[in-house]
Parts: structure tokens; C-alpha cells; sequence
């Protein structure tokens, strides 16, 4: 894949911002330090209340499940829950003088996984993100600087993304947005633990998993895929630029194809112009709004590498981005965008580590040990055909975000899913596109699909505006089915409705939009999106 540098060197601005940049990344390590030695010393405590009768009952309550009583649905009451330790001990005989040489006597009644459920959710609640927000818009906007801000992680860390100075894979970064008991909206929100306005301790509202999308024109696939997991969108827009560039245009739709309304507008690098030039700037990205799904979006004029303005951003992402509704006891959904051989080269065959999914959860639940399905799975070529067989494997561990291991999963945030798969397989992204259900409950997979479509009136994504002609029999196209690319040439046509014959097998969530792309100007355009039929 061929792709064009950007032109920084020319520009005498950006030599300030990657100075700026260095500086303000030294900061947010210090402060990303910081963090992680405040929640080493908060995650400790536990609430466990313990009831053995029987002596195997006691044994397995010692290797296995805690059992953790939790009622923590407002934030008072869930403080209160963290800082105390509540054990409750009766046990019989046998039990009793085992336990007494452990100094600690525990009483048990858990035995369910329902229960244990309970437990781990209490254990790890903190950690888990619970809202996916993406960045979107034109190349070199900002948008991973604008992460890094919120995060304190440059998300850029590929080997070529430094080189060229782009985007070129998904980046992600957790941000924990703090609450100040004392300031008013929009200075109460930030990412410290203590509020830089006033000075008061401020309290965790909930962790954010940012998903950064890359915005040069020929990555459009890459931008869809990261799309499918998002719950709302930051569109990045330069100050400095007129509005709207191509990709500003194509991220937008994008996002109207998948369906995601939650969207906020960040207008960037206003230090670079003048207060007048901010005024035409901002008029213009609402002219530009005008009749899509971000139309009376707010707009948030900001500096991402100097970090100006960031709690507007935060109040924002607050009170137009909420938790999207949950479905943990729905049949398990988890998109893997990314596969990986974590194993380094000549580890021995022993030491081998099972192949890595990641991704995020859509709907239901992981626990580690729980059997899992990956569809459509392993690609195997029989002549021409590739055909795809399903594999039946265990979850061996599980990590949220960048680098907590968890024993279970929900939706929202990023997770990694070890599992006792051939490493192999799972190689240089080999199977990223599956989705990870139930065995119990799995999806069709299918290779040919019917399609209820809507197209843009416009290629939007290129400099020329080409109007969008209607689909054609036997034309092929490419869809993105959630993180899976995927062509399909058309088998029959009715009103809006596409047949389409696939160019593999794919794992169908009935429920999903899927975006349509076209041969334009020999470049992959978005040209609308479509609905599964029956
Ligand atoms: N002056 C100024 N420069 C900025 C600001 N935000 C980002 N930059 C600079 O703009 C350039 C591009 O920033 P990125 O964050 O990589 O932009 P991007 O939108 O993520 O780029 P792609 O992912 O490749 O589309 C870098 O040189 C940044 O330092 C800002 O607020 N002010
Ligand atoms: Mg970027």
C-alpha cells in the first residue's frame, strides 16, 4: 500500500506543533503515571461475604469464585462500597480449622455463576470503559493529537504511522473523565484526579475507550471498520482550512450510513488563525451541517496540542455521548477488528501463547473459560473457492483496555480475548473481520445477501463531485459487513433492494448497516449503505 507523505516539512507550523507536541507528551506520562499508582492503591479492596457448610464447598471457595454483594447504583453508595471490607465467617468444623491457619475465616454461598457474575463485576467495575467515542475527519485535522490530549497516549505508534507522519491503522486510547463536586458545568469536568480549577478531589465518572480513525482518502476502509464499533463521533475540523474538505465530507456520511447520531464537532488549530478567520470558519462548518444527523451539533473551538478548551470538550462528550444501552444477558456479539500472534520469535513450543483476538463486545458477556465460536473462521483455499471453517475454542484470558487483565468482559472499551487457538491463525490480523459469538447461539453465515440500499447524491469523498449513478446488474461492489471488508457483485435488482452474490462466506449480525463503496476515479468512494432483507 502506497501512501502519499504528508507535507510537513514545507510547513513552518508544524515544526512548532511536533516541538509542542514532545512536551506535552512528557506532561501526560507523568500524569499517566500517576494514575496507574492512585488505582494500584484503590483496586485492593473488596466486599466479601462468605458462607461454607461443606467441605467442598469451602475448597472450591478458596480456589475459585469470591462472592461480592454489591449495591452501587449511585455514586455515594458505590464510594462506600469500595472502602469497605465486609467478611462474614461461619463454617463447620473441618473448615473452620483450615481456615483458621490462614488467619482468615471466610463464609460462602457461592456456588452460581450468576452470582460469582456479581462479584467480578464489583472487582473490576472501575476498569472497564463503558462508551466507544471515534475520531473522524480530514487527514491531518488533528484528531490523534486530540486524543493524546484526552488520554495522554499518541495513538500513532506503527513504525510506518511515525515514518509518514499519518494514521494508518485504528489507534485506541482509554480516557477516565473526573468529576468536580464543587465547579459548574464546563469546568467540572476533566482528566485529573484533582480538578485544576479549584483544587478539589474530584470523583471518576467513567472511562472512555477512544477509538482513532485514520483520515487520508485511501484508508475510507479502515475509518469503516473502526466505525462499526463506535457508540459517537468527534469530527475533527481545521481551523485553518475551508470547510468542507473531501474526507470531512466522506467520515460524515460514514457515519449517517452506520447509523451513529451521537456526534460532536471539534474545531481545531484555532491558535494558528485569527479571531475573524475562527468566526467564517465556524460559520461555515454549520452551513456545512445543515440537513445531515449532526445538523445543531455543538461545535467546540479548541487547541488539541496545546490542550485549550478541553473541559468544554469533556462537558460535551458528557451530556451528548451517554452510555449507549447495554445487553449483557443478550446472545454474545463481539467484533474482532485486529487478530495477533503475541508469541515472540523462538519462543518454545511449551511457552506458546494461543492465538489474540481484538475487538469489541457488541452485546452479551466473556468470562475467561468460557467456550467461544469464532465465524465465519479459518480460510481454506479448495481450488478457487476460499471457504471458511468455524473454530470452537476456550478463552484463556482476558484484557480491557491497553493493559488490564480482567476475568470478564462487557460491552464497550476495547478488549483482548487470549485463546487456545494455533497462534498461526491468528498472525498479522489473519482473522480480524470475525465476530465471536455463543456456540450456543451462533449467526449465519452466508455468502449471498439481499440488501435494502439508499446511495448518496454525491461521490462525497473525492475532490470533483460525480454524481452517484444508480447500481447496476453485475456490478461489483464493496461492502464493509461491521469490521469485515467484503465485495459482492449484484445478482438481481428490485426496487432499493440488492442481490448480491459475496466474494467469501461472512458471519451476518441481521441487525447491522453495512456501507457501500464504488469503483470511483480508481478509488474505493462510499456511495451509500444498506439493510439486511429477508
Ligand atoms: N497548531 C496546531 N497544530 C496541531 C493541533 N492539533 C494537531 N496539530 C498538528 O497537526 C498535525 C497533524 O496532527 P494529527 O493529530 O496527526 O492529525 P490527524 O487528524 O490524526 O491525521 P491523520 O490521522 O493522518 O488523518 C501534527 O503535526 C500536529 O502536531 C493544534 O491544535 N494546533
Ligand atoms: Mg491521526
Amino acid at each position: 500500500m502506497k501512501i502519499a507523505k504528508k507535507e510537513t516539512s514545507k510547513d513552518p507550523v508544524k515544526k512548532r506543533k511536533s516541538t509542542a507536541r514532545k512536551s506535552t507528551a512528557k506532561e501526560t506520562k507523568k500524569t499517566a503515571a500517576k494514575k496507574t499508582t492512585a488505582k494500584k492503591a484503590t483496586t485492593k479492596k473488596t466486599t466479601t461475604k462468605k458462607t461454607a457448610t461443606k467441605k467442598t464447598t469451602a475448597k472450591k471457595a478458596t480456589t475459585k469464585k469470591t462472592t461480592t454483594k454489591k449495591t452501587a447504583d449511585k455514586k455515594t453508595t458505590a464510594k462506600k462500597a469500595t472502602k469497605k471490607t465486609t467478611t462474614k465467617k461461619t463454617a463447620d468444623k473441618k473448615t473452620t480449622a483450615k481456615k483458621a491457619t490462614k488467619k482468615t475465616t471466610t463464609k460462602k454461598t457461592a456456588t452460581k455463576k450468576t452470582t460469582a457474575k456479581k462479584a467480578t463485576t464489583k472487582k473490576t467495575k472501575d476498569i472497564h470503559p463503558t462508551v466507544n467515542i471515534g475520531t473522524a475527519g480530514h487527514v491531518d485535522e488533528g484528531k490523534s493529537t486530540l486524543v493524546q490530549a484526552m488520554t495522554g497516549v499518541f495513538p500513532d505508534s506503527h513504525s510506518e504511522e511515525v515514518k509518514r507522519g499519518i494514521t494508518i491503522r485504528l489507534g485506541y486510547a482509554d480516557a477516565d473523565i473526573y468529576e468536580c463536586p464543587v465547579c459548574e458545568e464546563p469546568d467540572k469536568w476533566s482528566v485529573e484526579k484533582v480538578c485544576p480549577h479549584c483544587g478539589e478531589k474530584t470523583e471518576m465518572n467513567r472511562r472512555v475507550l477512544f477509538v482513532d480513525a485514520p483520515g487520508h482518502e485511501i484508508l475510507m476502509q479502515v475509518m469503516l471498520s473502526g466505525a462499526a464499533i463506535m457508540d459517537g463521533v468527534i469530527l475533527v475540523i481545521g481551523a485553518n482550512k475551508s470547510v468542507p474538505q473531501p474526507q470531512t465530507r466522506e467520515h460524515l456520511a460514514a457515519i449517517t450510513a452506520l447509523g451513529i447520531n451521537k456526534v460532536i464537532i471539534v474545531q481545531n488549530k484555532v491558535e494558528l488563525v485569527d479571531p475573524e478567520q475562527v468566526r467564517i470558519n465556524a460559520l461555515q462548518i454549520t452551513e456545512f451541517l445543515k440537513g445531515t444527523i449532526a445538523e445543531g451539533a455543538p461545535i467546540i473551538p479548541m487547541s488539541a496540542i496545546h490542550g485549550i478548551n478541553l473541559d468544554l470538550l469533556l462537558s460535551a462528550i458528557q451530556n451528548f455521548i451517554p452510555n449507549p444501552e447495554r445487553d449483557e444477558e443478550a446472545p454474545l456479539r463481539m467484533f474482532a477488528a485486529r487478530s495477533f500472534d503475541i508469541n515472540r520469535p523462538g519462543t518454545e513450543p511449551m511457552m506458546m501463547r494461543g492465538g489474540v483476538f481484538g475487538g469489541s463486545i457488541k452485546s452479551g458477556r466473556i468470562e475467561v473459560g468460557d467456550k467461544v465460536l469464532i465465524q465465519p473462521g479459518l480460510k481454506k483455499k479448495s481450488g478457487k473457492q476460499i471457504d471458511r471453517i468455524p473454530i470452537e475454542t476456550e478463552i484463556v484470558s482476558i484484557r480491557v483496555g491497553a493493559t488490564t487483565d480482567s476475568d470478564y468482559a462487557t460491552p464497550g472499551g476495547l478488549v483482548a480475548i487470549q485463546t487456545t487457538i494455533d497462534p498461526s491463525m491468528t498472525r498479522s490480523d489473519n482473522l480480524s473481520g470475525c465476530i465471536i459469538t455463543d456456540p450456543k447461539n451462533p449467526l449465519d453465515v452466508v455468502t449471498d445477501i439481499k440488501l435494502k440500499y439508499t446511495l448518496f447524491d454525491k461521490v462525497v469523498g473525492s475532490d470533483n463531485d460525480v454524481k452517484v449513478k444508480p447500481i447496476a446488474s453485475k456490478e461489483a461492489l464493496l461492502l464493509t459487513i461491521g469490521t469485515a471488508p467484503m465485495t459482492g457483485v449484484v445478482t438481481k435488482l428490485g426496487k432499493g433492494i440488492a442481490e448480491m452474490k459475496l466474494s467469501g462466506q461472512v458471519a451476518i449480525d441481521p441487525e447491522i448497516k453495512i456501507a457501500i463503496s464504488r469503483r470511483v476515479q480508481k478509488r474505493w468512494r462510499l456511495i451509500g449503505y444498506g439493510e439486511l432483507v429477508e
